[in-house]
């Protein structure tokens, strides 16, 4: 279990973080323990998976990623690690080939010498920027420093190294830039049912922005951040991160201040103008479709419920 209270903790504290990045994470930490452990196969995978699941609530990817390689089949306990190593590979390969195909089909969507926007540091996201620029698309890129992590500086350095020119800015400039800037291109934590964004603190505001400006707002997501969860009724819990990321010892121990610091917040449909997933190009509405043929809710909820 060490192996994966490490991982576990590599999460919380993210040093691994991005919905991607976890997910991903989070199969291959669950099959290098398959790999690792002898006899009682299913009571310590089921512990395994419960405890990476409980690392950080807000992405779906996670739930969806140990969903995937817990449906593991077999009678005998090799037989059983054989299936999960299998789906586990599947999921990573999933992760991998879909960023390749968000920037494929994101890209066709940007027009010459574009101005984006981005917010925290989202792969799919990047994978789209990357793509267009490689297109000869972009002119340049507005970074949000996204407090209180700064996940921008991550997005700058990332943009900056591949040779796209980057404008850092704090996050409540964005509204003072957004006539400046052609597309809002985010990454998603979670998308809904009813096809609402959950993504880093702020998605909303900057959505607000860009639709008052008439700026598209497009949002990166592979399907594995489409919650089967929300369907049955289930809202998207919004992790509320510790006091301490926010201000120092001085401030927090004020009489009166209370600091609250949310991590992601939810930008309703109608703010949204695309949402580019590996496998198309679709309005927030169709949401429900992905959730239903894409990730077969029907099964994980009526059968197949591992977690
Ligand atoms: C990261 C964040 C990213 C999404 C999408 O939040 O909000 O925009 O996770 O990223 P945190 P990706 O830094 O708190 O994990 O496209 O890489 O999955």
């Amino acid at each position: 279990m060490d192996m994966v209270e490490e991982a576990a903790r590599k999460i919380e504290t993210m040093e691994v973080r991005g919905a991607s990045r976890i997910a991903r994470f989070a199969a291959e930490t669950l099959m290098n323990y398959a790999l690792t452990i002898r006899g009682d196969f299913d009571a310590k995978m089921k512990k395994a998976a419960e405890r990476l699941l409980n690392t950080r609530p807000t992405a779906v990817s996670l739930f969806n990623a140990i969903n995937f390689v817990m449906r593991y089949e077999g009678k005998t306990e090799e037989e059983k690690r054989e299936s999960l190593v299998r789906r586990a590979k599947e999921f990573i390969e999933w992760v991998d080939t879909a960023k390749q195909k968000i920037g494929e089909i994101g890209a066709r969507r940007i027009k010459k010498n574009s101005v984006v926007m981005t917010h925290c540091n989202s792969s799919a996201a990047i994978a789209v920027i990357k793509r267009a620029f490689d297109e000869g698309k972009i002119e340049e890129v507005y970074a949000t420093e996204s407090r209180p992590r700064f996940q921008g500086h991550l997005t700058a350095k990332e943009l900056s190294e591949y040779g796209i020119k980057v404008n850092l800015i704090v996050d409540s400039a964005v509204r003072y830039f957004i006539e400046d800037v052609d597309y809002v291109v985010v990454g998603a934590d979670t998308i809904t049912a009813n096809g609402a964004l959950i993504n880093k603190i702020g998605t909303s505001m900057i959505a607000l922005a860009a639709k008052e400006a008439r700026v598209p707002f497009i949002v990166a997501a592979e399907t594995y951040k489409f919650s089967p969860k929300t369907l049955l009724g289930e809202l998207v819990v919004i992790e509320e991160r510790s006091a301490e990321e926010v201000a120092g010892e001085e401030i927090r121990s004020l009489k009166n201040v209370r600091i609250r610091n949310p991590a992601f917040d939810a930008t309703p449909r109608g703010y949204i103008d695309l949402i580019v997933t590996e496998i198309g190009a679709i309005p927030p509405e169709m949401a429900y479709v992905i959730i239903k043929e894409r990730l077969g809710y029907a099964k994980i909820y009526d059968e197949e419920i591992v977690l």
